[in-house]
């Protein structure tokens, strides 16, 4: 892996400490169970870290456990949901071991619809190398963990993918003073050391991207993508490279805490450089536990589109606004919840303690600056692809 950089173009600063600071700080991603050794070279030790973990799919090696997870669930009274260890807008750990975020929000909804309360969720923060493994062991019974759908994951890890909670995409973030702005490109990577957290598609992402544009890089992975942040502060890093979501989250937060100002941190291309789909993962070959999860993520978009959320919800089902409506949230005849193994009220349950799909978003990331207005996360009659199949 080269660490060459670019000269004469003035976009980066000179790196001279970046190797002691680059050791240092793989020694801390390095407490990984996963992690090898740190060797004394800085070069050395990002190529191992790097190599070992990029492999996202292949290192998953324990054999689904099949079937029955509704049914564990409900014995044992709560939701183990797994989550991201730290993102903000999606994932925050709490101090009471909880978790606030996008994400959580899911696990809260999907345990108000299987135990009817929002509370009994386990959260289990994940790594990104991790998170399958944790899966296929049986350790969670859902992960809600910023992941991405993808044809590898679908077929050859024992999981497979509900509906898309959010539609993201993978992009690229560097500083002003290095000479980035708006319009800059994939192609601006040339020569660069970009750092990013393992076990991802952002990896492969981009180190197919950079190679189709002809840019040679540096990539330097790290356990979670706020170690990555940390050595883009330092400036170990000329970029950091993840989902756009956690790009704008992380510089959001930085100029509400006065560490940067507007315009300091570049998020650039402006069309992602990937589609990074992110939604729940189940084991495979359980058909009525995907189904659970499947029809709470469309219950709370089709909520959204009628209009019934958390703060109207006894009105709504005391007077359902139409037939379907009457259906989800359990008053209807003709109601599928119990046929699901559910009580009838599950998804109104869930829309109660927790929200529709647009509470869910605005909650969580309308602080942070996010709009559903334009993006693909806006409803499917607004130009987005924010769209349910109906329940009926
Ligand atoms: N969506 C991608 C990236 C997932 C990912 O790890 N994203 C980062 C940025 S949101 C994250 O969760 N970081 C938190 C952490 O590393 O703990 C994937 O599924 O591989």
């Amino acid at each position: 892996m080269s660490t060459k950089r670019k000269n004469g173009e003035g976009l980066y600063m000179p790196r001279r400490l970046v190797p002691m600071l680059v050791v240092g700080a793989l020694v801390v991603a390095s407490c990984g169970a996963d992690e090898p050794a740190a060797t004394t070279a800085a070069q050395d030790t990002t190529t191992t870290a790097a190599q070992t973990t990029t492999t996202e799919a292949e290192e998953v090696v324990v054999t689904p456990l099949q079937g029955g997870t509704l049914a564990e669930i409900q014995a044992r009274g709560s939701l183990r949901c797994g989550v991201s260890t730290s993102a903000i807008g999606f994932a925050e750990p709490q101090d009471d071991g909880s978790y606030s975020g996008f994400d959580a929000d899911y696990c809260r909804a999907l345990a108000a619809a299987v135990l009817g309360d929002a509370n009994a969720v386990e959260f289990v923060g994940t790594t990104a190398a991790e998170r399958f493994n944790v899966l296929a062991a049986g350790e969670i019974d859902v992960l809600f963990r910023n992941t991405t759908w993808t044809q590898s994951r679908d077929t050859e890890i024992g999981g497979d993918f509900g509906p898309t909670t959010f539609y993201d995409g993978q992009q690229i973030m560097g500083k002003a003073d290095f000479g980035f702005n708006d319009a800059s490109t994939l192609g601006d990577v040339d020569g660069a050391r970009l750092c990013t957290n393992a076990g991802t598609t952002t990896e492969k992402n981009i180190t197919e991207g950079a190679r189709v544009v002809g840019a040679e890089i540096d990539l330097v992975t790290v356990e979670n993508f706020p170690e990555a942040m940390d050595l883009f502060r330092q400036g170990s890093c000329d970029l950091v490279t993840t989902d756009g979501s956690a790009l704008f989250g992380n510089r959001y937060a930085a100029i509400q805490n006065g560490e940067i100002a507007e315009g300091d941190w570049i998020i650039f291309p402006t069309t992602p450089i990937s589609k990074e789909p992110l939604g729940p993962m189940y084991r495979q070959n359980d058909s009525q536990w995907a189904d659970v999860v499947n029809w709470l993520v469309y219950i709370l978009i089709i909520a959204d589109e009628k209009g019934i959320t958390s703060a109207n919800i006894d009105e709504m089902v005391a007077n359902p606004p139409d037939p379907e409506a009457g259906r989800f949230l359990g008053v209807g005849e003709d109601e599928l919840q119990t046929k699901m193994g559910l009580a009838a009220d599950a998804y109104a349950q869930a829309i109660r303690q927790v929200g529709n799909y647009d509470e869910i978003y605005a909650n969580n990331l309308h602080p942070l600056g996010f709009s559903r207005a334009g993006s693909a996360n806006a409803r499917w009659t607004e130009g987005g692809l924010v769209y349910a199949p109906p329940a009926r």
